[in-house]
């Protein structure tokens, strides 16, 4: 007879082993050679429309919190993208003629320093990579008399075409506007100025992913499913949703997430039919399923994760077959994510095994293939199923045109070095209008990050357990623990 120590050894281990370093990965960035290298493919871009031309960014506005608080500040995602830049009230300059970089930022101040840390002045800015720098007066940037903002008022005067990233920040928005638009005038008459939107440039760029960048959202990614473990292992113990999220967010917080990539949504029963769900605080009721869709951000780049599973660790026989359809439509939906094909396959082939199989179980009724064309069953799965991922969790980047049936885009091609989520579910609010009730106050979504390569998918977030039997069996180790 084999000794329990045998036994044990010879079972697969259910999860493999974590990646994660114990400490967690705190304050981990790209190099500086990646900022440079964006900067340098942007200055090849505005070189190219002609001379006289610039480029502008802006970092993120402070967001109010209440009061006299803000909230966390994070930095603009374009902003960083070229810059690397954390600071508040900071503006770069791209010069396509000279190729000169200037960044314009905060004035050093001991008294506000003392408060929120250092900063990074003028000498900062330059070993950031900076050719020229100047510091606006304390928390302007481009309506004094400072030499940043001399500078910035200049650099607008004399550019012919004005490459500006707009973020929204509509006070500096103005300060550009006032510039290039002189009272009067517009981008086809009178001006002598040509406005041009930064941001569809930077969008291309980010769609596809540089090698450091994909290491960044693995190490994301990584984080998050230690979150994951966390939150379904604990959940046999847990009476409320906001001891799911906490164990989530807790988790990746101590492994160095500064962010979550996204507010976490975690849902018990009918909560998981929210589809954003809110708000976390509700008590999660015997043999419901939990359904938590959460993200790390990780040196600022996102993940996005959604896991749905059995609070006391067993599917009922309904949670289980809408569950295995989930799981189907996702697996279709990813052998899709292929060099080549249009961003809108992975849609229609999970959502024909999604519109067929609530045929078969009776929730939808009629021939499958008007079913299916007609989009009933998006009913049951209102939201799409995949979008980009890397500095933002809706990364920037077109999805095409539309076509007949879905006419909000997919007709970009998948090229090697996307990231993408694949995230099918179904739900059933409870009073769902001609449902059987034993379907009804189920949610059900499962969401991975999908990395596209020339040898096609490659699920980064595969680590985490997706079948029903391995779910099952991860929340009962959390079970033994009680
Ligand atoms: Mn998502």
């Amino acid at each position: 007879m084999r000794s329990a120590l045998a036994l044990l050894l010879a079972a697969p281990a259910l999860v493999a082993q974590s990646p994660v370093p114990p400490g967690g990965w705190h304050h981990v960035r790209l190099p500086a050679s990646f900022f440079a290298g964006n900067r340098a493919r942007l200055l090849q871009a505005i070189k190219a429309m002609g001379p006289g031309t610039i480029a502008v960014l802006k970092s993120m506005p402070v967001q109010p919190a209440n009061g006299d608080g803000d909230r966390a500040y994070r930095q603009d995602s374009d902003f960083y993208y070229f810059t690397g830049v954390e600071e508040e009230n900071s503006v770069a300059l791209l010069d396509g003629d000279t190729g000169k970089y200037t960044l314009l930022v905060q004035p050093r101040d001991p008294r506000m320093e003392t408060w929120t840390g250092p900063r990074l002045g003028v000498e900062g800015a330059k070993a950031l990579g900076a050719d020229e720098a100047f510091t606006f007066n304390e928390g302007e940037t481009g309506k004094g008399d400072s030499p940043a903002d001399k500078e910035l008022q200049k650099t607008l005067r004399a550019a012919k075409r004005i490459v500006f990233m707009d973020n929204l920040d509509m006070p500096f928005r103005d300060r550009v506007l006032d510039v290039a638009y002189p009272k009067g005038t517009t981008n086809w008459g009178g001006g002598d100025k040509i406005l041009v939107d930064g941001r569809a440039m930077s969008a291309e760029m980010r769609s596809i992913k540089q090698p450091a960048e994909i290491e960044m959202i693995k190490k994301a990614v990584e984080v998050s499913i230690e979150g994951h473990l966390a939150a379904m292992k604990g959940s046999p113990r847990f009476t409320n949703e906001g001891q799911v999220a906490g164990a989530f967010e807790g988790t990746v917080r101590s492994l160095g997430a500064r962010f979550l990539a996204y507010e976490t949504i975690a849902g018990a029963g009918n909560d998981g039919c929210t589809l954003h769900y809110p708000f976390n605080d509700q008590p999660i009721a015997p043999g419901s399923l939990i359904l938590m869709d959460a993200g790390a951000e990780l040196g600022f780049y996102t993940s996005d994760i959604t896991r749905t599973w059995p609070a006391n660790g067993t599917f009922s026989p309904e949670q289980r077959k809408l569950y295995d359809l989930v799981l189907k439509a996702q697996d279709a939906g990813i052998a899709e994510m292929k060099p080549g094909n249009p961003h809108i396959a992975s849609m229609y082939a999970a959502g024909r095994i999604i519109s067929d199989g609530l045929v078969d179980l009776g929730i939808l009724k009629g021939d499958k293939d008007e079913v299916f064309k007609k989009m009933e069953w998006k009913r049951f799965l209102p939201h799409g199923v995949s979008h980009w991922i890397g500095l933002d969790v809706h990364d920037a980047g077109s999805y095409g045109q539309g076509d007949a049936i879905y006419r909000r885009g997919g007709s970009r091609k998948l090229e090697p070095g996307m990231l993408l989520t694949m995230e099918p579910g179904i739900y059933i609010p409870k009073g769902a209008e001609g449902v059987d009730p034993k379907w009804q106050g189920i949610g059900i979504r499962i969401e991975d990050d999908i990395l596209v390569t020339k040898d096609g998918p490659v699920n980064l977030s595969a680590r985490l357990p997706r079948k029903a039997e391995d779910v099952e069996r991860l929340v009962r180790e959390g079970l033994k623990k009680r």
